[in-house]
């Protein structure tokens, strides 16, 4: 490995690296504050307690941070909505788009999976788009050629040319899925094909990278449609990690078309691929709240409490575990 790679990405990358372990601590703080919902069926003290913390850990780092991507709009929620500012006022300038609790559903319920979310990155590097918007997404891993798979193409045209390119019959391939009504017929035409289709209840980011590391999961292919929020915040950490995605916005209402446009989206057709998404040098950095895939939740214990965060650095291509221990 060229050591002088990573030394040299000081000077030469944009976030400075310190910025790594700020993003830590934020996310770190919001799942602390969510882990105390948990199973409490109430999802949104959950998601509130989550915000509430990262908002007054963001305004600690020393940034001119503006949210990108948020709660939602101005006046429509109180904290980390589009175009909020955050952090100390000094520092860089930078965008940062959040999910505060990814996956509220499955906090509420105690179930696997619910994740603390930020990706930051140079002023403009962020897709902009509104909280309630979809977006088709495709994923595959950084080894397959850029034409193997297309968003535009149905289901068993992309898995019979991966698994053609992969070399294995249509019956290896493992696709990820989000669990909804509105994926019937496209879980239907995978299983037709022969696919073996894994089934999320939610939380598609972690889907997205979990598509892309198939040698650790199993998992070929991300399919189907989330939220575009999560098809940015899943791209971030592409850039850090390795991978492909391509996605296409669903502007379906004359609202979210005009909306969209504000947001500086002149194409409603486009075609994103993960650096039209992220774009310059980006950090990812996510907090486990329950137990889950990507990594562990959130440990009460009597004096202290446990947290779980994988952050990754798109400049030097690093990925991080880091387990830390905070007193209560
Ligand atoms: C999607 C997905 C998210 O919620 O936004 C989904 O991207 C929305 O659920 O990861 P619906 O399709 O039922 O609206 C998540 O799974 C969790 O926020
Ligand atoms: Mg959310
Ligand atoms: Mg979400």
């Amino acid at each position: 490995m060229k050591l002088s790679k990573v030394d040299d990405a000081r000077s030469a990358a944009n976030l400075h690296r310190t910025l790594t372990l700020e993003m830590v601590r934020v996310t770190e703080r919001a799942a602390i504050a969510a882990a105390e919902w948990r199973g409490k069926g109430n999802e949104k003290a959950a998601d509130d307690a989550a915000v509430a913390a990262m908002r007054t850990e963001l305004d600690r780092v020393s940034i001119s941070g503006r949210i990108v991507i948020g709660e939602g709009e101005q006046f429509e929620c109180d904290d980390l909505f589009i175009g909020q500012p955050v952090g100390a006022g000094q520092g860089p300038e930078v965008d940062i788009a959040v999910d505060p609790l990814e996956g509220v559903t499955l906090c509420a319920k105690n179930q696997p999976d619910s994740l603390v979310v930020l990706a930051m990155a140079e002023r403009g590097g962020l897709l902009n788009v509104a909280r309630n918007v979809y977006m088709h997404k495709i994923a595959i891993g950084a080894e397959y050629a850029p034409d193997v798979v297309h968003v535009e193409w149905s289901a068993s045209e992309n898995v019979r040319s991966l698994a053609k390119a992969k070399g294995v019959p249509v019956s290896e391939i493992t696709a990820i899925v989000l669990d909804r009504p509105r994926h019937a017929g496209l879980i239907e035409e995978l299983r037709s094909a022969g696919v073996s289709v894994k089934l999320l209840s939610d939380g598609d980011i972690a889907g997205v990278i979990h598509a892309v590391n198939t040698e650790d999961t199993g998992v070929d292919i991300y399919l189907g449609s989330g939220g575009a929020p999560e098809g940015v915040l899943a791209a971030a950490a592409l850039r850090c990690i390795g991978g492909q995605m391509q996605g296409k916005l669903i502007l379906d209402t004359p609202d979210k078309r005009l909306r969209a446009r504000e947001m500086g989206i002149d194409d409603p057709n486009r075609i994103y691929q993960v650096t039209d998404l992220a774009s310059g040098d980006v950090l990812f950095s996510a907090t486990g709240i329950t137990d889950g895939s990507l990594v562990e939740g959130v440990k009460l214990r009597r004096s202290t409490v446990e947290t779980s965060t994988v952050v990754m650095r798109s400049w030097s291509q690093t990925t991080r575990w880091i387990r830390a221990r905070h007193a209560r």
